[in-house]
């Protein structure tokens, strides 16, 4: 299973674009990237690391529910070159960032320890050794590049330079980014960034020795937390884990697991619709607020079926949905039916998260007060469970509409994972068909249900589907953002001229800029750490 194995670390260059399947576009940008380091901080950088955006297929806001997503890596990647400085004169872990992309402006921060906050003193000055937590300025309000750039460097420096750990001092760092994951647009830039500053940072301190592939992701799911988003775990794992030509299976109950499965022979194009998608910015009333409706949902939903749930646990969906089917502590095997037996039974009873309104007037929500007393939980071990921790805000809390999404999604997912694996990458053009009904679907379910989607995503969807898609739909967070369509491959140039001649954003952009809104791309492989010769 992809979790158990080391991140891949190469000392050859001609090796390491040869596993990235890779083009002249690539070869050059790393010898770019090297290039611009040296002449930028006058040595040669002694790692480069490489972590790929995403895309996903289908699995859409349901990794926080802890059900399986099918995801892959994209070509299209965040490169970070590092070296450490010399210690003298800097203080400890102090950072120089820069971005080749000029919209991203240098960085200079120090860590500093909890305890050391407002002291003005130094890491250099104080006795560390029980100083506690650190300390890395990160706004939660306004995302700069700097916020995941700290979020990355904040978990190596807890989990590898803690008084626990035999290291204290961590050493400065220049580094130099190189992004040709679209940022805010639902190819997963900001997971990227994170696993990237995550591993450069692990690289220049030496600590890469034994790290798995799961414990990056897991440290980057937590990093990414840091700056305000309550995300699954899917595009971390995307960016770690996936393998070429393979959508990655990934679950996250019991534990974190992954498997890739052949992808058929159809292209994926990502299309963007142009409106900037502020997941951060409107995480109380989008992001978060659906984590914690889902959450409600299930407790009420285990109410209703008899399922115990301690006053103070946080049960999923998917929880929910292995104790309704009698799951055994460890996990049905993945490739039991088990689990699609379960949901599609506990979707016969979704109809209890409505209010008896709902047949009188549409109003599908339920207040505060109404979700409060369906939990059974006293007012205050509610807040606490369910909001004191996260930032989320409504008058009606969709309980219906969103376990119908995700319950509904989750089969989805299973459907079109079972198809991948039953044809091994080979398949007829109505196998296609079957897997594009299903990202249709999707797209419907996230717009009706879910509302993640927009009148502009719901427009280019049709318009691929128009335009000869098997299927299309929305990826990542929604409310803006790329989209995915499944194409023959024969027919993707023709595609894409026909979405630059009807998309209304598209019809005045020149060849270039059109490259960067609408584009094939290739499952491609997880993250990986370059080591530079002298
Ligand atoms: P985007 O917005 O594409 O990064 C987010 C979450 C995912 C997942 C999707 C919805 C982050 C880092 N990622 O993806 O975990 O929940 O939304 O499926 O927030």
């Amino acid at each position: 299973m992809e979790t158990q194995f080391l991140i891949p670390i190469y000392t050859s260059m001609t090796q390491l674009l040869a596993d990235l399947g890779s083009t002249a576009d690539h070869t050059a940008r790393w010898n770019q990237l090297s290039d611009e380091f040296e002449r930028r901080f006058g040595r040669k950088p002694s790692h480069i690391v490489r972590a790929p955006g995403r895309v996903n297929l289908i699995g859409e806001h349901i990794d926080y529910a802890l059900f399986g997503v099918l995801p892959s890596a994209i070509d299209r990647d965040i490169l970070l070159a590092c070296a450490p400085r010399d210690s003298s004169g800097h203080p400890y872990g102090a950072v120089t960032a820069l971005n080749l992309d000029q919209r991203y402006p240098p960085l200079s921060f120090s860590p500093i320890r909890n305890a050391l906050v407002g002291s003005g003193l130094s890491e250099n000055e104080a006795d560390i050794a029980d100083v506690g937590d650190w300390h890395l300025d990160i706004d939660h309000k306004v995302l700069h590049w700097e916020s995941y750039i700290k979020a990355g460097y904040y978990g190596v420096l807890k989990d590898f330079f803690s008084p626990e750990t035999c290291c204290r001092y961590p050493v400065p760092v220049d580094l130099l980014v190189s992004g040709t994951v679209p940022a805010g647009s639902g190819l997963s830039s900001s997971a990227a960034m994170v696993v990237a500053s995550t591993l450069g940072f692990l690289a220049v301190n030496n600590k890469l020795k034994g790290v798995t592939k799961r414990m990056v992701v897991e440290m980057a799911m937590e990093n990414e937390k840091r700056v305000g988003v309550n995300s699954g775990g899917m595009d971390q794992a995307a960016s770690v884990m996936s393998t070429p030509d393979s959508a990655l299976y990934v679950t996250f109950y019991p534990n974190l697991a992954a498997y890739p499965a052949a992808l058929p022979q159809g292209t994926l194009v990502l299309a963007n619709s142009c409106v900037t998608s502020e997941k951060a910015v409107h995480a109380s009333t989008r992001y978060n607020l659906r984590v914690v409706e889902t959450l409600a949902a299930a407790r009420i939903l285990s109410r209703h079926l008899g399922i115990e749930v301690g006053p103070r646990d946080r049960l999923t969906l998917r929880e929910v949905v292995g104790r309704f089917g009698g799951e055994p502590a460890d996990g049905w095997p993945q490739d039991s039916a088990e689990l699609r037996v379960s949901l599609e039974r506990i979707m016969e009873h979704i109809g209890e998260l409505r209010p008896a309104s709902a047949q009188v007037d549409g109003q599908e929500g339920v207040t505060l007060e109404t979700m409060i007393e369906w939990s059974g939980l006293s007012d205050e071990d509610f807040k606490d469970v369910y909001l004191n921790w996260v930032n989320a805000e409504a008058t009606h809390f969709q309980l219906y509409r969103r376990a119908k999404h995700v319950l509904s999604e989750a089969l989805r997912v299973l459907r079109y994972r079972d198809i991948c694996l039953a044809n091994n990458g080979n398949v007829s053009d109505a196998v296609l068909w079957e897997l594009g009904k299903l990202m249709n679907e999707s797209q419907t379910s996230c717009c009706v249900d879910y509302d993640c989607s927009c009148p502009e995503l719901d427009e280019l969807t049709q318009i691929c589907r128009d335009a000869g898609a098997y299927g299309s739909r929305l990826t990542g967070a929604g409310w803006g953002g790329f989209t995915v369509s499944l194409v023959a491959e024969d027919k993707v140039s023709q595609f894409i001229e026909k979405l630059r001649r009807t998309y209304g954003p598209f019809t005045k952009l020149n060849d270039e800029e059109a490259a960067e809104v609408i584009f094939a791309t290739k499952p491609s492989t997880g993250a990986c750490v370059y080591v530079v010769n002298e």
